[in-house]
């Protein structure tokens, strides 16, 4: 009977230095070509293209290899609408009472208010779902680690994905989120981390003239 290893051969592959030096500088050339998108179109996605982001995102790595995440996929009208209406509720209150003058002070380049149609317009939206503990099917507990870490950088990775598809999304935070949960039937081990359009761009969609900080302002070194 075989039996599993406990360890295997790492596949590296390796690139000449020239071939590395281009494919590093390329893949910052194409990541800082990505926009937060605020404005969709209702144009269908193929939903294997939404599988194949999720996998990419579902490679990040998680503590002890615990992938405390799920992905919850809403292509659903009138689910995506319930979610609208939730989302915004809670914005509502948020831009009203919530938030502190200098955070409303901070979004105004931003350009964003308690509106949020592209939860309608977007043909797929993703709530991501931590798992702040795992559950077994007889409701035992196991602990998970590093959770929010974790699923920071499986969102990193969707975003990247996202990208590199041609598609467009944003990080929409409604705060509080813990009515997704509910709204969306899952387990109570789940909570809302980050709630995702995707799609392609209206047609005339406009993106905030602002800029991202050089290398010299968010590096330091020590050699
Ligand atoms: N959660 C709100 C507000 C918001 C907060 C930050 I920080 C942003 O960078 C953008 C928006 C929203 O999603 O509109």
């Amino acid at each position: 009977m075989d039996k599993k290893e406990a360890f295997i051969p790492y596949e590296h592959v390796e690139y000449p230095v020239d071939d590395m030096i281009d494919r590093s500088n390329s893949f910052y050339e194409f990541m800082n070509s990505r926009r937060s998108v605020r404005h969709f179109s209702n144009r269908k996605v193929p939903k294997s293209v939404v599988e194949n982001i999720i996998r990419a995102a579902s490679t990040a790595p998680s503590g002890a290899n615990k992938q405390p995440w799920t992905f919850c996929v809403i292509s659903n009208e009138d689910l995506k609408n319930k979610v609208r209406k939730l989302a915004e509720a809670e914005e509502k209150e948020s831009y009203a009472r919530r938030m502190s003058d200098e955070w409303l002070e901070d979004l105004v380049p931003i350009g964003t208010n308690w509106e949020k149609e592209f939860i309608d317009t977007a043909p797929y939206i993703i709530v991501v779902m931590k798992k702040v503990y795992d559950m077994d099917e007889d409701a035992t507990k196991h602990s998970n680690y590093y959770v929010n870490e974790s699923v920071g950088l499986a969102c990193g990775l969707l975003i990247a994905a996202i990208h590199n598809a041609g598609l467009c999304t944003v990080t929409h935070t409604p705060s509080p989120m813990n009515f997704l949960t509910k709204a969306l039937s899952r387990p109570e081990n789940e909570r809302a981390f980050l709630l995702m359009p995707i799609g392609y761009p209206a047609e005339d969609a406009q993106v905030p003239n602002i800029k991202r900080k050089t290398l010299g302002e968010v590096v330091v070194y020590y050699e």
